[in-house]
């Protein structure tokens, strides 16, 4: 939702238009990737601060520096914080910004992923484990190798495969690969470096996990998302174009990238027939919400579909301050996803 708009919005009615209240409301959460682990819902969010930093168009005001790992017994119950799992002066290679993170399950270790701004300012993606869902996770000493960016994402396929999505533009610095290394020209600006308006938009990128999850097996590529004529989405295409959150999910045997085209801010996906793409362009499942950024993960509980969301209602529309929620999402009969719009209940 543009922020201009903000000042003249009254929160109180807003809220109660909500079709979702926040899920906890004594901590500010984003971001939220959700799974069914043991027939439990377990949602891995960024857990926001204030930690003092000014907006600015890079993130900095993002300055998050540890996990908790929210669990709910079902879609309806109250929502448990299991507390700190993981904080940022734990794990050597990152010095601050832990930003969107996701978890997931093998042979009864769980995994924590998250991107975090290493000590030379350069997003890289990190593992913890655990054998607990909740954690407390310690963290693999280095990155993953070959890392870079933000918001991963890992998809466990029907075959036993891990996948891992990642990227996120502007703060997220995917702009600054384009060459495949770090391009540090004009650190300050966010859109230095991003491809011009005619040009194919940037791409997430997708990995195949080491049979450990601790490591890629293969060098990154990037996924391609593709218009109804099967052209890649143009940069200048802001509406539709990726910009970080990446999510992937199946249903009925296709799988779903979805993600967030930022400052835009609607929650978008696209549809493939192979984990790596190409993916295309499908639709919209969620309108803007409050706040600059949306992120969410979708998830399946009991036979019904959620989308796990966030929104910075609680904070009356500060930017960094987020909290996450979950609305129930519905299917047409062709494959496509009925859009949700945040406050209309
Ligand atoms: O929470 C920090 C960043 O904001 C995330 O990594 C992005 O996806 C956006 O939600």
């Amino acid at each position: 939702m543009p922020e201009d708009s903000i000042e003249h919005i009254d929160f109180d009615e807003l809220n109660k238009k909500a079709i979702s209240q926040p899920l906890v409301k004594h901590i500010y959460t984003a971001d939220p990737s959700a799974h069914v682990f043991n027939g439990k819902i377990y949602i891995y969010p960024s857990h926001d601060i204030d930690a003092g930093e000014a907006f600015d168009d890079l993130g900095s005001h993002f300055a998050m520096e540890d996990y908790h790992v929210l669990s709910m017994d079902s879609i309806d119950s109250e929502t448990v914080d299991n507390g700190v799992a993981l904080h940022v002066d734990n794990v050597p290679w990152a010095e601050k910004q832990m930003w969107a993170p996701d978890a997931n399950e093998k042979d009864g270790t769980y995994y924590l992923f998250f991107p975090a701004k290493a000590y030379d300012g350069v997003f890289r993606i990190g593992v913890a484990t655990s054998n607990s869902p909740i954690g407390p996770f310690t963290p693999q000493p280095e990155a993953i190798k070959n890392s870079f960016s933000i918001d991963p994402a890992v998809y466990k396929d029907d075959d036993g495969s891990y996948y891992m999505y990642f990227g996120g533009l502007w703060g997220g610095q995917l702009q600054r690969w384009r060459t495949g290394s770090f391009n540090a020209e004009q650190p300050n600006s966010p859109t230095a470096h991003v491809p011009e308006n005619h040009e194919p938009a940037l791409l997430p990128i997708v990995a195949k996990m080491t049979d450990d999850l601790l490591e890629f097996s293969e060098k990154p590529k990037e996924v391609l998302i593709l218009d109804e004529n099967g052209q890649l989405l143009l940069a200048g295409d802001t509406d539709r174009r990726f910009f970080e959150a990446s999510w992937v999910h199946k249903y009925k045997g296709k799988y779903y990238f979805s993600y967030s085209t930022g400052d835009t801010h609607f929650i978008c996906y696209a549809i493939g027939e192979s984990p790596y793409g190409p993916f295309t362009y499908a639709g919209k499942i969620l309108n803007p919400v409050v706040g600059w950024t949306s992120h969410h993960s979708i998830c399946e509980v009991q036979g019904k579909w959620y989308l796990f969301y966030h929104d910075s209602s609680l904070s009356k529309g500060v930017t960094h301050l987020r909290s996450v929620k979950v609305a129930e999402i519905k299917y047409n009969s062709d494959g496509t996803i009925v859009t949700l719009d945040p406050y209309t209940a």
